[in-house]
């Protein structure tokens, strides 16, 4: 049987490597039209989970995972071997950056040595993670080579970029475009033919370079935007212009522009990370990617900047920074999830920390933050918080948050994220 009838008929074994906000949700998938799924992480405690019923990630819910596991329908392993039994392996696994800001291909390494030892003729794989162009060519199919089966003739190859925004309730791994780049032809096929099992709308692109160059862009768009977002504050600051309402306006154009919006900082572990993947790649190739390098630069300014405007605003009623105590308002970073990784929350309270400001904060999605080798455990946005506060921060605008009490209660009040572009109060002060 072809691989176009194994995976049309879900007679495949289908495997991910990887079972995190990406990888867990694309197995969810895989079980949920019907294939057998495997899912394989190097971390027992969440396979305990999985294999116990519960979820641990938002977009798949505990019923979902008991239901694939208690109907056979999914396992998750520590144990590699089992790719030998697979017909496709999906490969989602972290790229994080090192402290120097070159790509951290461990993880990919680790997977696709482990895949390499156990890879059989007519397999598919597939890798996932966020990553620089070339990745699939000049690292996977090498290693994956070494098995002695050559990619395109004996096991087929692809790269297809993960476009999960977790959380998300509109666009979910089933309905968000999937695209995918094969090293040959045959290979993108063999991934469209697998893929198109499950995702509502396959776009296959000519290579896996170009496949991955997509994710990028993607990404490196959003930073250099909201980089420009951030540096419009900085400039509307110095003409004294609300660059709130300059931006809402703007937005109404019905054509030829997107509106973005500055804030605290580029938090996240893609928006910040991603962008320089490209870079490094573009810099070994002798090219400097300006756009890139310039809005990091931008969006690192941020939490200075709303450090400045706290002092300020505390100066205006005669005190400093230093014995104050300053409630930060919001640290995940973005509004709604629970996530704080690159959260620029975190940069403000190093700042504000560092020139003997007390912190508190209030978020209900973040229980505890460890900082500077202490812990701080999330306070109940109360008016005695607020009162007894010297300066209230709105750093991320959760939905739940009651700003008619944040107003009402504040002595002085910094609003990073306009949450209260309702509020005419002379106390606010805007970014
Ligand atoms: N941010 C701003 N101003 C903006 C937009 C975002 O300051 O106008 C900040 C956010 O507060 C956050 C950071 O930038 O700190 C990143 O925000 P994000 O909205 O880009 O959210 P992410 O990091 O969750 O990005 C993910 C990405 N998804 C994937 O990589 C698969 C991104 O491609 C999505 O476009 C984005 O979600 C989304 O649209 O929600």
């Amino acid at each position: 049987m072809d691989f176009k009838e194994k995976f049309r008929s879900k007679d495949a074994k289908v495997g991910v490597i990887g079972l995190g906000y990406v990888g867990l949700a694309l197995a969810g998938e895989f079980a949920k039209v019907g294939f057998n799924v495997t899912g394989i992480d190097n971390n027992p405690d969440k396979v305990k989970t999985i294999n116990s019923g519960k979820s641990p990630i938002v977009d798949v819910s505990d019923d979902e995972v008991s239901e694939f596991i208690n109907s056979g329908k999914m396992k998750a392993v520590t144990d590699f071997s089992v790719i030998s039994e697979l017909d496709s392996v999906s490969i989602c696994v972290p790229t994080p950056l090192r402290k120097t800001k070159d790509p951290d291909m461990s993880f990919i390494v680790n997977a696709t040595e482990n895949i390499k030892k156990h890879l059989k003729p007519g397999q598919l794989i597939i890798l996932e993670s966020t990553t620089y162009p070339g990745t699939t060519d000049e690292l996977v199919q090498p290693i994956l080579e070494k098995s002695g089966l050559i990619a395109g003739k004996d096991f087929y190859l692809a790269f297809s970029p993960e476009r999960v925004d977790p959380g998300n309730k509109q666009y979910t791994t089933k309905n968000i475009p999937k695209v995918i780049g094969g090293t040959t032809e045959e290979c993108t096929e063999a991934a469209k033919s697998l893929y198109g099992q499950v995702m509502d709308t396959i776009v296959p692109v000519s290579s896996t370079k170009v496949a991955e160059t997509v994710k990028l862009l993607e990404n490196t768009f959003r930073s250099v935007n909201i980089g420009m977002a951030n540096e419009m504050a900085l400039m509307c600051q110095k003409l004294n212009i609300n660059v709130w309402d300059v931006i809402f306006a703007a937005s109404t154009k019905p054509f030829g522009f997107m509106p973005f919006y500055p804030g605290p900082g580029l938090g996240g572990h893609c928006i910040p990370i991603d962008p320089f993947y490209l870079s490094w790649k573009a810099k070994m190739s002798g090219f400097e990617s300006r756009f890139i390098e310039l809005a990091s630069q931008v969006n690192s300014t941020m939490p200075a900047f709303v450090v400045e405007k706290i002092t300020d605003a505390l100066n205006s009623t005669k005190k400093s920074v230093n014995g104050s105590q300053i409630l930060i308002i919001g640290v995940a970073y973005k509004n709604d999830i629970n996530d704080i990784r690159e959260a620029p929350s975190l940069d403000v309270i190093n700042l504000l920390q560092a020139k003997g400001a007390k912190i508190v904060y209030s978020d209900p999605y973040v229980p505890a933050i460890k900082i500077n080798n202490s812990t701080i455990s999330a306070s109940d946005l109360t008016e005695n918080l607020l009162a007894e506060s010297d300066c209230a921060v709105i750093i991320t605008n959760h939905s739940v948050f009651d700003c008619n009490l944040i107003v009402k209660h504040s002595t002085v009040l910094v609003d990073t994220r306009n949450a209260l572009k309702d509020f005419k109060d002379e106390h606010i002060v805007r970014l």
